[in-house]
């Protein structure tokens, strides 16, 4: 069964939970692993309060057995702390609410406008709830699913911010692992630390003014073999699959592959990257490494603008997605807004939420690529269990060696 998943759950209800099916067995996979990428989910400056009520944990309720996954569907199951706060206003059974917390003031740039009118709700909280940045604590868990496989076969992701409201970082220069570790260790989880306090500088502002910022994250893949993906329909370009999966999350309104919206203004002969070929790196699977290359049987490109895609296929270079992400639609001084239900002008609503959440939207754009490619691995080289996917993954490895 092809990889798939499903999310549920509101964000002051009980908890989230993710059924993830197609995921082969054989892979080796606990709880203690998910929980690493939830709580670098739960970090970055700018965070709001709710960060501090919630530590983010999984368990896993389905296809799981002794630590190996058993070929059925996956559940995951993160628990809102929060709930217990809101039970009386989220809770399943029937019951009054309370007027007072009923939303009826839409906040612009939010889905509350079109949420309400759509499913026919008078209290906008029904359609914030599910529509909340909360939902991605459930990718997060998906997609370290997803990671776990791709590890198996020399794949590994991660992220960095390169924009953060207009204050950009230049990782040029720099080796994946240099990029990696350095954005770990910080708090907007840039390459560069001498960033950070213009940086900080720049939030600090934003949250007393009432305003908040956006900016763009970068996610880099290494390690991928040359031919993931489609290029005979348009369904099948891995570009496509991973453009659509990235724009899905909250907040995200672009989307780039290498040196994406500069290719624009750049004569060709700067955007196409030469191919070369090394015959001592044939069949090489050097994910992880400071080239980052995956599988290609030796062929390789000397430049990487197209961001390790050709044609809707990986063409064996790291894989290299930018994502623009708004600044947060909830503002502490809102916007003009109109009552749902009197016409009346009226600021919008404020809620609790966010002033940046651009370093945590890289640790989500890490999970989305992940089942991405994850999904497009898994049609390429079959996927009942993991041995018969190494079994199918070796023989591909073989057949571009002796091309
Ligand atoms: C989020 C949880 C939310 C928000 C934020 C992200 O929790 P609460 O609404 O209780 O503060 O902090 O969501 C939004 C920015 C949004 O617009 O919904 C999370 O878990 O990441």
């Amino acid at each position: 069964m092809a990889l798939d998943y499903i999310t549920a759950g509101e964000s002051h209800g009980p908890q989230l939970t993710a059924i993830i099916r197609g995921v082969p067995s054989g892979l080796a996979l606990t709880a203690e692993e998910i929980n690493l990428d939830l709580a670098r989910r739960q970090g970055g400056y700018g965070r709001g309060a709710r960060m501090k009520i919630e530590k983010d944990t999984v368990q896993i309720r389905s296809g799981v057995r002794k630590g190996i996954t058993l070929g059925s569907p996956v559940t995951l199951v993160v628990e809102n702390r929060d709930y217990q706060v809101w039970i009386d206003q989220m809770a399943p059974e029937p019951g009054p609410l309370d007027d007072r917390k009923v939303v009826t003031r839409p906040r612009p740039g939010h889905t509350d406008l079109a949420g309400a009118l759509k499913y026919n709700h008078h209290d906008a909280r029904n359609i914030l709830e599910r529509s909340s940045a909360r939902e991605t604590a459930a990718r997060v868990a998906v997609g370290a699913v997803c990671k776990r496989m791709l590890e198996e076969f020399g794949v590994t992701i991660y992220s960095h911010v390169i924009n953060l409201g207009g204050i950009t970082v230049d990782a040029r220069g720099m080796t994946h692992d240099e990029i990696r570790q350095a954005a770990e260790a910080s708090d907007f989880r840039v390459a560069r630390p001498d960033d950070e306090s213009r940086m900080k500088d720049l939030v600090d502002h934003a949250k007393s003014e009432g305003d908040t910022v956006g900016g763009v994250y970068e996610v880099v893949v290494l390690g991928v073999p040359i031919g993931l993906g489609g290029t005979m329909n348009w369904d099948e370009k891995l570009d496509a699959r991973l453009a659509q999966g990235i724009i899905s999350c909250q907040a995200i309104k672009g989307v780039g592959f290498g040196m994406a919206f500069d290719v624009a203004s750049t004569p060709g002969s700067g955007v196409q990257d030469p191919i070369g070929f090394d015959a001592t790196s044939r069949g090489e699977v050097v994910g992880g490494t400071a080239s980052g290359r995956g599988p290609t049987g030796g062929f390789y490109h000397m430049s990487n603008n197209a961001g390790g895609i050709e044609g809707g296929l990986s063409n064996g270079e790291p894989i290299i997605i930018r994502a623009a992400m708004k600044p947060i639609a909830t503002l502490m001084k809102p916007l003009a807004s109109v009552d749902l239900h009197t016409k009346e002008p009226f600021e919008a609503v404020r809620e609790r939420s966010d002033v940046c959440a651009v370093p945590a939207a890289g640790v989500v754009g890490e999970a989305i690529v992940a089942f991405i490619l994850a999904k497009a691995f898994q049609e390429k080289f079959g996927g009942d269990s993991l041995a018969e996917m190494r079994r199918n993954y070796d023989s591909y490895v073989e057949y571009l060696k002796a091309w």
